[in-house]
């Protein structure tokens, strides 16, 4: 497996469990945590043999506490644009990986931390778990999807009320509000999340591909177009191996054998 700088990367079984290990910068994300990131998704996208990914934070204090602002202080504003800054975080992290992976929250996620746990498929996090869009208190704003994505997640009200005051919502509040599927106790977070993950790495690797994308296509489209590619997709499942073998494992009363295809 390949060595990163900035992230450290492990297999468990048909789980990759991908971990931020900046933790004496509260794992803030520079450029090279991008390239990391990027290279671990991939090779995980590319392997067979994994089916799901868990991403986390090293340290007890932080999952990422932003995009790195040491990094941004200096930097002058025709670079981030030329740069088209942060785009390759949607382009080359989100949209490139079609497999499934959670972030598990293990403290801070502010400003890029809370975008980054948003690219992922859900967000379990742990009673410490704080998320935040704290860009105001620096003379900017959300860069990495803040404005759109938590939107979606909690609704107007409170992202805008988050963006404009840049308060911190604990854990319980971010799990009322949707923001995140599950809250754990900080020391079970990993093992639950990676419980989760090995879950949906037992399930049909090809279905849980299509039920992401059915799922995602919610925030693309109409419904009326939604509908549609969910129908669509339902049926190209149809004529999958996975599919005769789920329905005459049912029937045979047994555990389906998988193959992805
Ligand atoms: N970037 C770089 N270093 C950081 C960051 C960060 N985002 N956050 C923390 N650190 C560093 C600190 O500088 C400190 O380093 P050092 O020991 O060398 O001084 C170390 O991590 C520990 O941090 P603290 O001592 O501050 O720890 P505390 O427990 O006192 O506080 C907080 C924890 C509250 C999380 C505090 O660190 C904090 O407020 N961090 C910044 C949070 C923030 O503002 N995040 C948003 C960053 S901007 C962003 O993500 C998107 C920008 C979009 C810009 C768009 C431009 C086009």
């Amino acid at each position: 497996m390949a060595d990163y700088e900035t992230i450290t990367v492990e297999q468990r079984d048909a789980v990759t469990l991908i971990t931020l290990n900046r933790p004496q910068a509260l794992n803030a994300l520079n450029s090279q945590v991008l390239e990391d990131l990027i290279g671990a998704f991939a090779a995980y996208e590319g392997d067979p043999g994994q089916r799901c990914a868990v991403l986390t934070g090293a340290g007890d204090k932080a999952f990422a506490a932003g995009a790195d602002i040491k990094e941004m202080a200096d930097k002058p504003a025709a670079d981030f644009y030329l740069d088209d800054f942060f785009a390759r975080w949607t382009s080359d992290l989100v949209k490139k990986v079609r497999k499934p992976w959670i972030a598990a929250v293990n403290g801070f996620a502010l400003g890029g931390g809370c975008e980054l746990a948003m690219m992922a498929d859900f967000i379990v996090a742990s009673d410490k778990a704080r998320f935040g869009q704290p860009e105001i208190n620096l003379g900017v704003a959300p860069g990495m999807g803040g404005s759109q994505r938590l939107t979606r997640a909690v609704g107007k009200a409170k992202a805008m009320e988050m963006c404009l005051t840049g308060r911190m919502m604990g854990a319980e509040e971010a799990e009322r509000s949707g923001l995140v599927a599950h809250v754990f106790p900080h020391e079970n977070l990993l093992e639950k999340a990676l419980e989760i993950a090995a879950t949906i790495a037992s399930k049909p690797p090809m279905a849980a591909i299509a039920n992401k994308e059915m799922v995602n296509a919610a925030f693309e489209t109409t419904l009326d177009q939604g509908l549609i590619i969910e129908r669509r997709i339902f049926q190209i499942l149809t004529a999958s191996e996975d599919k005769a073998e789920g329905m005459a494992a049912f029937i045979e009363k047994r555990e389906g054998k998988w193959k992805g295809r």
